[in-house]
């Protein structure tokens, strides 16, 4: 019996993490509510800003007048999109920051980089994953000596309350 409480508090504790990990993830509206266009100072933009592992980027933007295309780190200097590693022209391109590192957008439309429109983002990557601390009720062991059996009980109830 015990045991089985333990795995539920265990459970429990997992999924809380979890769900705390994923509520940490940033969706950032690149330029914000100018989006992604020309006569924004997108190195403005990113200064000040932590990027993590998991955060979004969104680029919002008419189709029919930008492009977001993520290039190397030489060609975004040169603003050169010919060997793109992608490109999107939908008006609305989300790009998940999967991995620690820098990456380089700019926009492929003619002239449009050289004035402005590209955008570099580095990606922390050494932020240690989250420590999980077992609480006294998630280790059957730990219980605290001034929590009776009832109390013990009832907190356990509430656990696999929420579990559920
Ligand atoms: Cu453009």
């Amino acid at each position: 019996m015990p045991s089985t409480l333990a795995r539920v508090a265990v459970l429990f504790a997992a999924g809380f993490t979890a769900a705390a990990a994923l509520a940490s993830a940033t969706t950032f509206i690149v330029g914000d509510d100018q989006g992604w266009t020309i006569g924004v100072d997108y190195i403005a933009w990113v200064r000040g800003k932590t990027f993590k592992v998991g955060d979004k980027l969104v680029f919002d933007y008419p189709s029919a007048e930008h492009a977001v295309t993520e290039v190397g780190k030489n060609d975004y200097f040169a603003c050169a999109g010919g060997s793109a590693l992608s490109n999107d022209r939908s008006g609305s391109t989300n790009v998940t920051l999967t991995g620690p590192g820098t990456r380089y957008f700019i926009c492929n439309i003619p002239g449009h980089c050289t004035i402005g429109m590209r955008l570099a983002v580095t990606i922390a990557g050494d932020g240690s994953p989250p420590v999980v601390t077992p609480t006294a009720t998630a280790t059957g062991s730990r219980i605290r000596p001034r929590m009776g059996p009832v109390g013990v009980a009832a907190a356990a109830g509430a656990m696999i309350k929420l579990a559920l």
